[in-house]
């Protein structure tokens, strides 16, 4: 099964690899160099399989599963795809014979930072999964030259610095010369009956742009399979490159796949995101139509040839852009490509946040776009035509696409969709009662959950070897391949050599975790203290500042009563700001200069100390989740769609100190109640306190005498080093009436935070639920969240023979 190399042949084929490349022996090579070389001969490993792949799913002629996402967060590749291929051990050995280190070489990959968050790492989870059951997934996004910045601390402050990392070239991608599209955009359009009586239209003027692909290989878990991530980059087209002048006249076309947008909550209406989406839709939708053209593929026959995903609304010009092909390009009528394109369409929203939600103004879209905007105009018309009479004018105008000017996304895409589907339970049952209640009404069949997963391939069995030793030696491997088998390993919560075992593995990352920060922060740390980890995009409704009020509390009792009984804890933090978002990096500014006051108070000792890691990403998760006790999932109920950063602590084994919101109520489902803290306002009460508009922050300050002192402290000096941060938080809390009821929930917060200290204590117990919450995370593996899609959704089937591959029997 899998790619057989001896070490012997892999020795042999490194030092050709890196003497072909560099012309000098590896000897003498850097780490970069031989990191590329060594990524170059895997990825040659790979290339029979992806080819051949390719050749299985055309010859048997299966159906195709296209993920859009404005965003894949992949991390660094090397080890992920050596592990998944079976040569990880192969590779590990040979380079130690030639005395290398496969970590040091690993760590000299750049770590693609083509995403904000969330939404962009469940893109590349489930890109993983795809190969890893074997289904023919395909991934269709954009190749940014500038992935997320850069973060740094400068005084506190973040400051962002461009993430070029394609500076190094990068081995796993593959241009693609020959199947380039061309994008256009602008100009003027008008349509003009041919002989045959179709309507064709004619464009003028407009601005060409080509689209090139690159492909990445996206390798399953030992099962032959090798699926394709292909990623667009605009250039000019070379038969007009005379009619560029000067390197300013070549701007808005290299502008287009130059940077990724850095908002991950704010929808800000810029023109050059507008063309970056219409640019990755329609390269990605032309190369599928291709397909099918060289395939002789009656068209419409399509929807059962092709699904086609929108994560979230930044795709959703799919719809017209495949209505347009098949109506201008292919001749079908309004009617057959209507009934196509919905057929092939499905859309997933990952926000209920109001200010995320695309709505484009028409003007900028008919300018830019104008035969997409003739096509949207249509189908607002058909729609409003159909559902007027069935349900009359309210429910009408308020889910039409065109609305006061603008082109609402998520009404694009959930009328051109067979398929809508929420990220948990709850969130889905909030938009089907909330946010899209009106389409739940129009449409209730087409509305569906599909829980969030991550891949435990790369968050457990790479990222936490020693954890995933000691479940094989207690199991078997077999939960590798079905993951569900995990919840074998509850048969040990009560067996203290394994709960010993366990302890002394989390102590041993949690070591690391401290080397780590020793090395980057300067900061010691106690490896024995409990690591209390908040890893996630820094935004009020994910309430970093509930974290930071309760440290000051906990700071505040200390100067009070130096020996009070405190468990020592480390409370880490990693966490970007969207640039603009300036509250949110006031909230960054007030942490790190708690940091510096707590850390450097010889009253507070071990028993505080506050880490807050620059640059949070994918490759720093990896170093922290296996090294975590405690996971903050402290939103404010209702406003997390799910989280995954939940799903991958528990997994390492982290207890989940929890609101009741996204998947963590799915959490405390599978690990039960006693197994994590749960604590604040539930969903239902945060919209009951917001419709009866009941909710007075002020008086909450003026009678909690606790609160009152951590509240004051923000602003009378305890904190040094500040402007006017502490002004501002104090302000929004107390004076602008706390929009995400962080007060409200600061007593309970608190009350669950001491409940995790007297846990702590007794190592044993702590150690047992730790075990329970391990073995209960399968049912989050992305393999099952993927097999739901493939069922329920896309209809795709595993092409894997029985018995290669990942299994999924019962979660
Ligand atoms: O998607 C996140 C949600 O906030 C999480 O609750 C959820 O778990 C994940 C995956 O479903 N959303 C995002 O990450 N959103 C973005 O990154 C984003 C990016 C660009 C524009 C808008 C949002």
């Amino acid at each position: 099964m899998f790619m057989e190399v001896t070490v012997k042949q892999f020795v042999r084929e490194f030092k050709q690899q890196f003497q072909s490349m560099y012309a000098y022996s590896y000897e003498e090579g850097s780490n970069e160099q031989l990191y590329n070389a060594l990524g170059l001969l895997v990825k040659n490993y790979i290339s029979s399989y992806w080819k051949e792949t390719r050749e299985k799913y055309i010859k048997n002629s299966v159906k195709q599963v296209y993920y859009f996402s404005m965003e894949f967060l992949p991390g660094r590749q090397l080890r992920s795809k050596a592990y998944n291929l079976g040569l990880l051990d192969v590779i590990k050995e040979g380079l130690s014979e030639l005395d290398l280190s496969f970590d040091q070489l690993a760590e000299a990959e750049a770590d693609p930072a083509l995403g904000n968050g969330g939404l962009g790492r469940l893109a590349s989870c489930f890109m993983d999964s795809l190969a890893s059951l074997g289904m023919a997934g395909n991934g269709n996004g954009i190749r940014y030259q500038y992935g997320l910045f850069r973060q740094k601390f400068v005084d506190g402050y973040q400051v962002e610095l461009p993430e070029n990392w394609l500076r190094y070239r990068n081995v796993w991608e593959t241009r693609n010369d020959k199947s380039t599209c061309m994008v256009r955009f602008g100009g003027n359009v008008w349509l003009e009956e041919n002989h045959q009586g179709h309507l064709v239209p004619h464009y003028e003027n407009t601005l060409n742009v080509l689209a090139v692909p690159y492909d990445t290989p996206m390798v399953g878990y030992r099962n032959d399979t090798v699926n394709n991530l292909r990623l667009w980059s605009a250039e000019i087209p070379v038969e007009e490159e005379a009619n560029y002048h000067t390197i300013e006249e070549t701007e808005p076309i290299k502008e287009i796949t130059q940077v990724l947008y850095p908002d991950d909550s704010n929808y800000e209406g810029r023109l050059l995101r507008l063309k970056q989406e219409y640019f990755m839709v329609s390269a990605g939708v032309q190369s599928i139509i291709r397909h099918f053209r060289k395939y002789n593929v009656p068209r419409k026959n399509i929807p059962d040839k092709v699904a086609i995903h929108i994560n979230d609304t930044h795709p959703a010009l799919v719809v017209p852009e495949l209505m347009r092909i098949l109506i201008d390009e292919e001749h079908l009528s309004w009617e057959q490509a209507w009934e196509i394109t919905f057929k092939t369409c499905s859309y997933t929203n990952h926000t209920i946040l109001r200010e995320a939600l695309e709505k484009w103004p028409i003007d900028m879209m008919k300018e830019l776009l104008p035969r997409i905007y003739m096509i949207i105009e249509e189908i607002n018309n058909r729609f409003v035509e159909n559902t007027m009479p069935l349900y009359g004018e309210r429910i009408t105008w308020q889910t039409a696409i065109l609305q006061n000017g603008v082109v609402n996304m998520a009404h694009l895409a959930v009328i051109g969709s067979h398929s809508v589907n929420g990220v948990a339970r709850l969130h889905t049952d909030i938009l089907m009662n909330d946010v899209l209640k009106d389409f739940f009404e129009l449409y209730p069949e087409r509305f569906n959950n599909k829980t969030n997963g991550i891949t435990q391939r790369r968050w457990v069995h790479l990222a936490n070897p020693d954890l995933t030793q000691l479940i094989d030696d207690k199991i078997g491997e077999n939960w590798k391949l079905t993951p569900s088998e995990l919840k074998v390993f509850k048969g040990f919560e009560k067996d203290k050599k394994t709960l010993n075992k366990l302890t002394d593995v989390k102590l041993k990352n949690k070591k690391r975790l401290a080397d780590h920060i020793k090395e980057v922060k300067g900061i010691t740390v106690d490896p024995n203290a409990l690591f209390d980890v908040q890893i996630k995009r820094l935004h009020a409704y994910k309430r970093q500042h509930l974290n930071l009020l309760h440290i000051l509390h906990r700071y505040l009792e200390i100067k009070e009563n130096p020996s009070v009984d405190y468990v020592p804890r480390v409370f880490i933090f990693g966490a970007k700001a969207a640039p603009s978002y300036h509250y949110a990096k006031q909230i960054i500014k007030v942490i790190n200069s708690l940091a510096d006051l707590v850390n450097n108070d010889p009253d507070v000792g071990d028993k505080l100390k506050i880490v807050f890691f620059e640059n949070y990403g994918v490759s720093l998760a990896e170093k922290i989740i296996p090294a975590a006790d405690i996971s903050e999932q402290i939103s404010l109920a209702s406003m997390e769609a799910s989280g995954t950063s939940n799903m991958k602590l528990m997994a390492n084994g982290a207890l989940t100190l929890a609101t009741l919101d996204g998947a963590n109520i799915e959490i405390r489902d599978f690990v039960g109640e006693d197994n994590l803290f749960v604590f604040g306002l539930s969903s239902k009460e945060v919209y009951e306190l917001k419709a009866n508009q009941s909710y007075r922050a002020r008086e909450l300050y003026g009678s909690d005498q606790k609160l009152r002192n951590v509240l004051d402290a923000l602003t009378n000096g305890t904190i040094p080093n500040l402007q006017d941060e502490g002004y501002a938080l104090f302000d929004s809390l107390v004076n602008f009436n706390d929009e995400y009821f962080v007060l409200k929930d600061f007593a309970s917060y608190v009350e669950a935070q001491n409940k995790v200290d007297d846990l702590y204590k007794d190592q044993s117990e702590w150690a047992r639920k730790s075990l329970l919450n391990i073995a209960s995370s399968a049912p989050f593996s992305a393999d099952y969240t993927i097999q739901r899609y493939a069922d329920d959704i896309w209809k795709v089937r595993s092409c894997v023979v029985e018995d290669e591959g990942v299994h999924l029997v019962d979660e």
